[in-house]
């Protein structure tokens, strides 16, 4: 996969450094609310996830769901569907959607929704990037680790078709 890379965008250090950040900041917003249940968005958010939960301070509980976009040929048609739920109520519950990456917005788009309309006692959402020029739909996003510009990237969980997942940094690949 490395021979693919263009050149790193994001380095493990400093995703390291930015997740305590993002983990320091979230601590302290939820601290006096109860335990947060973070919602991994597989698969791309599995290894931010497991880094932001183990430098929470908080209580927290981890759900994972799994969603598809729906494709025409090599477009995406911004229609989202479930592929997995989670496994728990979230009624009452304080709730941060962890995502890898905004690209569209349609994925946090439709997950907002869904998860809104079970009445949680929050809903916020954290994502690792956030293509602010390629925004399709506006959308909150309550945490960003890093704005990254229009470019395909993989690594620490995202990946070209299934390649780079578990580069431990942020590339930009080769096209
Ligand atoms: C990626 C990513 C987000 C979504 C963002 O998932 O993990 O969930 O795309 O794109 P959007 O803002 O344009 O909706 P993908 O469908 O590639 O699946 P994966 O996480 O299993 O790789
Ligand atoms: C989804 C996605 N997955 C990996 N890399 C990117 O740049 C992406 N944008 N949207």
């Amino acid at each position: 996969m490395d021979e693919k890379i263009d050149r790193i965008l994001i380095s493990e250090d400093e995703i390291r450094d930015r997740v305590e950040q993002l983990a320091a900041s979230i601590s302290q917003d939820y601290q006096d609310r109860g335990p947060v249940v973070l919602i991994g968005v597989l698969k791309g958010s599995f290894i931010f996830l497991a880094d932001l939960a183990r430098r929470l301070t908080i209580p927290r509980v981890v759900e994972f769901i799994a969603v598809s976009s729906y494709e025409h040929g090599d477009t995406r048609s911004g229609a989202v569907r479930l592929i997995m739920d989670v496994r728990d109520s979230i009624e009452d519950k304080h709730v941060l959607i962890v995502e890898d990456i905004v690209d569209s917005g349609h994925t946090l788009h439709y997950l907002l929704d869904m998860l809104q309309s079970r009445r949680p006692a929050s809903l916020k959402s954290c994502a690792l990037l956030r293509k602010a020029e390629r925004a399709e739909v506006d959308v909150t996003v309550d945490y960003v680790g890093f704005e990254i510009a229009d470019e395909w990237v993989v690594g620490y969980g995202l990946d070209y078709s299934e390649r780079g997942r578990t580069l431990p940094y942020i590339g930009v690949i080769a096209t």
